[in-house]
C-alpha cells in the first residue's frame, strides 16, 4: 500500500502533477442557492459542512474573497483548548474539543489534533486565585483541569524558569491535559474536501461587495462575480463581519484588531506542551517541524492591516527570554499577523439578526481556532431551525441590549 502511495507521487511529480485529483470542485457560482456562507474560513467551511451533514441542507455556496483559510484560520497558533470560567462559554467550547477529539476520523482527514496539555501560567497571588477558580469551575463541568505548583510547571517544561526573582515569577499554573494544537491548514482543507463531496460549491476569488434585500429580508450578495441569491445568508467573516453587517445596515458591537504571532528557526525537541501567560502577553509551543511558535497579545489599535507594530513583537520576545532563558540565542524566521474580531465580553456572537435571513458569527476574537468545528455545528443548527441550538442561546445580539454579558476576558489566551 505504502509502495503503491510512494510510486503515485513520484508518477505525479514525473508528470508535472497534471493528473492530481482536486480535493474539490472549483465550480462557477449558481444564481442562487438555499444558504450562502460568506467567508471560507474554518468556521465558514464548518458551517456548510454541517449544514449538509447534519441538517440534509446541500444547494450551499460558501464564498470567499481570496482563498480559503487565507484569513484567520491560516494564520492563528492552532491552540485548542475548553477552560474557560462560565457555564455557557466552557459547554461550548467543550463540545467543540469533543468534536476535534473525533475530526480526523470523521472527515477522513488527519487534521493533527495533538493533545500535549496547555498550561496556562499564575504570576501573581490574584493570579493563582483566578487559577484556582476557573479549575474548580471547570471540573464542576466535566472539563479536564488541574492546578500546578511551580516545581510541577518545572518537571512538565524543564526549560522553563521559576526562579522566585523574576519580574513575574511563576507562582503556579492551571493545565489542561486534553487541550493542545491541531494543522491550521488540515482543518481547512478537511472540512473543504468534506463539504464539497457533500455538494456544497466552494467559490474562491468571490468577494461579498453588497448584502441584497427585498422589504427587510436579506435575499442574496452582491459579488465580483455577480450577484448570488439566497435563502439565508450566514455571515462568517472573522476581522471583516462589522464590514459585511453594515452592507446590510446592521452595526454590530465588534471592533477589529491585528493579532501577531511569529516563529523561531527549527530547534530539536524540548518542549512538549503549550505553555500561555496572560499576565506578560506572551505564548509558546513547539511545532512538529520544530519551530518554536510564539504569539503575542493584540495590537491595541482598531486596523485591517494584516501586519502590526513592532513593539508589540518586542513585549512577547522579552516575556517568552525571561520565562525561558535558553531560548535568548535563537533566531526568529517569520512574523505575521491576523485581524480578529472582538467582542466587548470577549465571547462570540452567534445567532439570528434583526434581518430575517442574515445569520452571524463572529466575536470569536483571539480564540476562535479551538472552536472551528463546534462554531460550526451550532451556526448550521441555527441556521437551519431559524433558531439557535441551546449551546449557542446565551451567544446571540441580544446579550448587548439585555445586558447578560458573558465575560471570559480572564480565559481568554491573550489580552484583548
Ligand atoms: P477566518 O479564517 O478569518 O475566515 C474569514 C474569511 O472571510 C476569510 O478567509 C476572509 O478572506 C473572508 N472574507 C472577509 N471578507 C469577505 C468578503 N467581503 N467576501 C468574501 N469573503 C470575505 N484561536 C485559537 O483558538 N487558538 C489560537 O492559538 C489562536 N491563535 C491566533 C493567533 C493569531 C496570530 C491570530 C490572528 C488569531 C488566532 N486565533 C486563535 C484566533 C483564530 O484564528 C480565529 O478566531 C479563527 O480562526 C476565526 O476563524 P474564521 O473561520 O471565523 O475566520
Ligand atoms: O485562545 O487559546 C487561545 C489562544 C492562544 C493564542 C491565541 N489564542
Amino acid at each position: 500500500m505504502q509502495r503503491f502511495s510512494a510510486l503515485r507521487l513520484l508518477g505525479h511529480g514525473l508528470t508535472g502533477h497534471k493528473h492530481w485529483r482536486q480535493s474539490w470542485r472549483h465550480p462557477e457560482p449558481k444564481r442562487e442557492y438555499d444558504v450562502v456562507i460568506v467567508g471560507g474560513g474554518g468556521h465558514g467551511l464548518a458551517t456548510a459542512y454541517y449544514l449538509a451533514r447534519e441538517h440534509g441542507m446541500t444547494n450551499i455556496a460558501v464564498v470567499e474573497k481570496g482563498w480559503i483559510g487565507g484569513g484567520n484560520t491560516g494564520r492563528n497558533t492552532t491552540i485548542v483548548r475548553s477552560n474557560y470560567l462560565w457555564d455557557e462559554a466552557a459547554h461550548l467550547y467543550e463540545k467543540s474539543l469533543k468534536l476535534w477529539e473525533g475530526l480526523s476520523h470523521e472527515l477522513n482527514f488527519n487534521v493533527m489534533f495533538s493533545q500535549r496539555g496547555v498550561m496556562n501560567l499564575a504570576h501573581s497571588l490574584q493570579d493563582v486565585r483566578d487559577a484556582e477558580r476557573r479549575a474548580n469551575a471547570n471540573v464542576l463541568n466535566g472539563i479536564d483541569s488541574e492546578i500546578l505548583t511551580p516545581e510541577q510547571i518545572r518537571q512538565k517544561v524543564p526549560l522553563i524558569s521559576i526562579s522566585p526573582t523574576a519580574r513575574y515569577p511563576v507562582l503556579g499554573a492551571t493545565f489542561q491535559p486534553r487541550g493542545g494544537v491541531a494543522r491550521h491548514d488540515a482543518i481547512t482543507w478537511g472540512y473543504a474536501r468534506a463539504a464539497d463531496a457533500l455538494g456544497v460549491d466552494i467559490i474562491q476569488n468571490c468577494e461579498v461587495t453588497g448584502v441584497l434585500k427585498e422589504s427587510g429580508h436579506v435575499v442574496g450578495v452582491e459579488t465580483t462575480r455577480g450577484v448570488i441569491r439566497a435563502r439565508k445568508v450566514g455571515v462568517v467573516a472573522a476581522g471583516h463581519s462589522s464590514v459585511i453587517a453594515q452592507m446590510a445596515g446592521l452595526r454590530l458591537p465588534i471592533e477589529s484588531h491585528p493579532l501577531q504571532a511569529f516563529v523561531s528557526e527549527p530547534c530539536k525537541p524540548a518542549l512538549d506542551t503549550v505553555v500561555m501567560s496572560n499576565a506578560v502577553h506572551a505564548y509558546i509551543s513547539q511545532s512538529d517541524k520544530g519551530e518554536f511558535v510564539v504569539g503575542a497579545g493584540i495590537d491595541g489599535y482598531n486596523g485591517y492591516s494584516q501586519s502590526g507594530g513592532y513593539n508589540v513583537i518586542e513585549g512577547a520576545v522579552a516575556a517568552i527570554v525571561e520565562l525561558f532563558p535558553t531560548l535568548s540565542r535563537i533566531r526568529l524566521m517569520r512574523q505575521w499577523g491576523g485581524i480578529v474580531d472582538v467582542a466587548p465580553d470577549a465571547c462570540p456572537i452567534i445567532g439570528l439578526t434583526p434581518l430575517k435571513g442574515l445569520y452571524i458569527n463572529c466575536g470569536w476574537g483571539t480564540g476562535g481556532f479551538k472552536s472551528t468545528p463546534g462554531s460550526g455545528w451550532v451556526l448550521a443548527h441555527t441556521i437551519a431551525h431559524n433558531r439557535p441550538h441551546e449551546l449557542n442561546l446565551p451567544f446571540t445580539l441580544e446579550r448587548f441590549s439585555s445586558g447578560a454579558l458573558i465575560d471570559e476576558h480572564g480565559a481568554a489566551g491573550v489580552a484583548h
